[in-house]
C-alpha cells in the first residue's frame, strides 16, 4: 500500500499506538521532537501528525536496517553520516537501528557474516549502496567465501520488508555502468523481482536517505512515488524551479566563466553546464552538510547527478548541451513509422476521418479533429499565438525580467534581433500554426525565414543529446477542448541561445514539447487511435515518434 493520505497515515499512527500500549515489546525511549519534526516537514505530512509520530518511536522497537554495499564509492554512507537533524547517532540511536553497514560496525570477517546471516532471520529493511554486477558477478565478490554481490543482494532481498536504492548507482547504475560499462553494471531493480524505492543522487542528501528509512520505519508503508520509484516529496519537482539562481536565467544572465563577475552576482550557471533544468530532485531546499550548502549555491552547476545516466547522457560537465560540446551522438533516427498518415485537404479529411480515430492535423491550422456521436466533425485543440515577433518581443520586455532578457539578446544577437525589426510591422498576427511557432524560433536564432519545413525536422533529428530542454507550453484538457497556450514560451529560445544552447537543440526540444502535449490529449480519447495530416514529405518515423512517445 502507498499513497495513504493524512487521514489514513494517522489510523496507522493510532493503531500502532494501541497495539504497542498493550505490548510486552516495547522499547521505551526518549525522542528529540525538533529532529522528528524536521523529518516531517520534509515529507510534507502534517503537524498534528507529530505528537503520534513521537510517541510511536518512544514506544516502538526500532526498525533494523541491513546496509549493503555493493559497486560504488561509499560517498552514500558519508552523506549519511552527516545528517543533521536528527544528527547520525540520534538516528541510530532513536530512530533505526542500523545492524550491518560494512564500513561502519565492529563486526568483520566470519563476524560479520554470521552476522549477516542471523539477520535474514529477523524483521529488517534493506538499503543498498552501490550497482549491480548481476551478469559477469565476478567484479564483485565478498568475503571468504567469495559470495558475489549480486548473489549476497539477491539473498537478502527476498526477506526484507521494503528495500531502498540509495545513491545514483544502486538506482541506475551510476558511474560503473557508464559506458563502455565493461562490467555490465546496473541499477538493483534492473535484477529484482521485489519493488525498489530509488533515492538517486552522487550521493543523495543525507535528507533525502534519513526521511525515506524513518518513513518507511514510521507507516510501515513505501512513500508515494514517481514513474521511475522515486518518492515523489524529494524528486517531484525539477530542481531549476528551485533554483536561487533561476531569476538570472529567466532575464539570459548567464555566467561565461566560473570566476567572472556575473558567476559572482549570482548569474545562472547554464552556460558553464548546469543541467538543473534537466534534474528532478530538491537540493536547492534541502541542500549538504548541515544545510550549509549545495552545488549551484557553492558556484558549479548541477551535473544532474541523480538522474538516470547521467555521466553518459548530459555531455560535458562543464558546458550546455549544444551538439558542439557533445561527445557521444545520441540517434533520434527510429525506423517505423506507425501512424497513419492522410495527406488530405481539410474538406476530403472531413469526409475520410473514421469514428475510431482522432486526427492530428498539421497543415495550415493544427487541428485535432475527430466525429462526434452525432458524426460532426469537431476540432478538440484550441490553440492560438501572436506571430509577429516584433509584438512577442514587446510582449516580453513588458516585465522587468524579461525586457533584460530582449536586451541581452539584442547584444549577443544583433543580426537577429535587427531582421525581427526590419521584417515585421506593427500589426498583429493570431496565428494557429505550430509550424509558425517553430519558424519564430528558427528566425530567432538564424535571422531568416525558414523556406522549407523539413529544414526544422533535420534540425531536431541532428540534435545529439536525448533530454530536451523544457519549454513551459500550457495545457488544459476539459471534456470539449485541449487549450495548448504557447504564448509565454517564445521566452525559452530567447533564454537558450543566450545561455548556449543550438538550434539544433531548440528545435529538438520544441518538438518534443508539442509531442508532449499531443500525447497528453491523445490520453484523453481512450477508445481512439491517433492518426495524422500531413504533407508526405514531412511524415517521417522521427516526427511519428515523437508524438508518441515524448
Ligand atoms: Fe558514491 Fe554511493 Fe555516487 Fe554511487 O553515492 S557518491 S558513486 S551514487 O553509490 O557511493
Ligand atoms: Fe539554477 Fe542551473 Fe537553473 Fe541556472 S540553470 S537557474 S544555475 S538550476
Ligand atoms: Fe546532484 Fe545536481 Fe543536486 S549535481 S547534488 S542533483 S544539484
Amino acid at each position: 500500500m502507498n499513497m495513504a493520505n493524512n487521514d489514513e497515515l494517522k489510523i496507522i499512527l493510532e493503531n500502532q499506538i494501541e497495539k504497542l500500549l498493550s505490548s510486552n515489546n516495547k522499547e521505551e525511549k526518549s525522542i528529540n521532537e525538533e529532529s522528528l519534526k524536521s523529518v516531517m516537514k520534509h515529507l510534507g505530512l502534517s503537524n498534528d501528525l507529530i505528537p503520534l509520530a513521537k510517541k510511536v518511536f518512544e514506544l516502538a522497537p526500532k526498525t533494523k536496517v541491513l546496509w549493503l554495499h555493493l559497486c560504488e564509492c561509499t560517498g552514500c554512507s558519508e552523506s549519511l553520516l552527516r545528517s543533521a537533524s536528527p544528527s547520525f547517532d540520534e538516528l541510530i540511536f532513536d530512530f533505526i537501528s542500523l545492524d550491518y553497514h560494512e564500513t561502519l560496525m565492529a563486526a568483520n570477517g566470519s563476524k560479520a557474516e554470521e552476522l549477516l546471516e542471523n539477520l535474514l532471520e529477523e524483521e529488517f529493511i534493506l538499503a543498498v549502496e552501490g550497482a549491480v554486477a548481476a551478469i559477469d558477478t565476478f567484479f564483485l565478490t565478498i568475503g571468504a567465501h567469495a559470495e558475489s554481490g549480486y548473489e549476497i543482494l539477491e539473498k537478502v532481498a527476498r526477506k526484507a520488508n521494503a528495500i531502498f536504492a540509495i545513491g545514483t548507482c544502486s538506482s541506475f547504475g551510476g558511474i560503473q555502468a557508464a559506458y563502455p560499462n565493461p562490467s555490465k553494471t546496473c541499477g538493483i531493480s534492473e535484477v529484482l523481482t521485489q519493488k525498489v524505492v530509488n533515492i538517486p543522487g552522487c550521493p543523495p542528501s543525507d535528507i533525502n536517505i534519513v526521511a525515506n528509512l524513518i518513513f518507511f520505519s514510521l507507516f510501515k508503508i513505501l512513500p508515494e512515488l514517481d514513474s521511475q520509484n522515486r518518492p515523489l516529496w524529494a524528486y517531484g519537482k525539477c530542481l531549476h524551479d528551485l533554483c536561487e539562481r533561476k531569476a538570472k536565467f529567466e532575464s539570459g544572465e548567464f555566467a561565461e566563466h566560473f570566476d567572472d563577475e556575473a558567476a559572482k552576482n549570482g548569474a545562472c550557471l547554464f552556460k558553464v553546464g548546469c543541467k538543473g533544468p534537466y534534474t528532478y530532485n530538491n537540493c536547492p531546499k534541502v541542500k549538504f552538510n548541515a544545510k550549509t550548502s549545495w552545488p549551484v549555491a557553492s558556484g558549479h552547476g548541477c551535473i544532474a547527478c541523480s538522474e538516470k545516466d547521467f555521466w553518459d547522457d548530459f555531455g560535458f560537465l562543464e558546458k550546455p548541451m549544444a551538439n558542439a560540446f557533445a561527445y557521444a551522438k545520441f540517434s533520434q533516427k527510429n525506423e517505423n513509422k506507425i501512424l497513419k498518415n492522410y495527406n488530405l485537404t481539410y474538406e476530403d479529411l472531413k469526409n475520410t476521418i473514421k469514428e475510431d480515430e482522432i486526427v492530428l492535423s498539421l497543415k495550415e491550422n493544427s487541428e485535432i479533429l475527430y466525429k462526434d456521436e452525432k458524426q460532426n466533425i469537431c476540432n478538440f485543440l484550441n490553440f492560438e499565438f501572436e506571430s509577429n515577433l516584433k509584438i512577442v518581443l514587446n510582449n516580453i520586455s513588458k516585465n522587468k525580467l524579461g525586457a533584460k532578457l530582449v536586451e541581452n539578446y539584442s547584444k549577443q544577437f544583433p543580426s537577429q534581433y535587427n531582421f525581427i525589426q526590419e521584417n515585421f510591422n506593427e500589426e498583429s498576427m493570431p496565428s494557429k500554426d505550430i509550424w509558425k511557432f517553430f519558424e519564430l524560433n528558427f528566425i530567432l536564432a538564424k535571422g531568416k525565414f525558414l523556406e522549407d519545413k523539413k529544414e526544422f525536422i533535420d534540425y531536431a533529428l541532428n540534435y545529439h543529446f536525448k533530454h530536451p530542454s523544457p519549454y513551459d507550453f500550457k495545457l488544459s484538457i476539459n471534456e470539449m477542448e485541449a487549450k495548448l497556450d504557447v504564448s509565454k514560451s517564445l521566452r525559452m529560445p530567447l533564454i537558450y541561445l543566450c545561455g548556449g544552447l543550438d538550434f539544433e537543440g531548440i528545435a529538438f526540444s520544441c518538438l518534443k514539447a508539442f509531442g508532449k502535449s499531443i500525447i497528453k490529449i491523445n490520453e484523453n480519447f481512450k477508445d481512439k487511435r491517433l492518426a495524422l495530416n500531413i504533407n508526405e514529405e514531412l511524415n517521417s518515423a522521427f516526427l511519428q515518434e515523437l508524438l508518441i512517445h515524448s
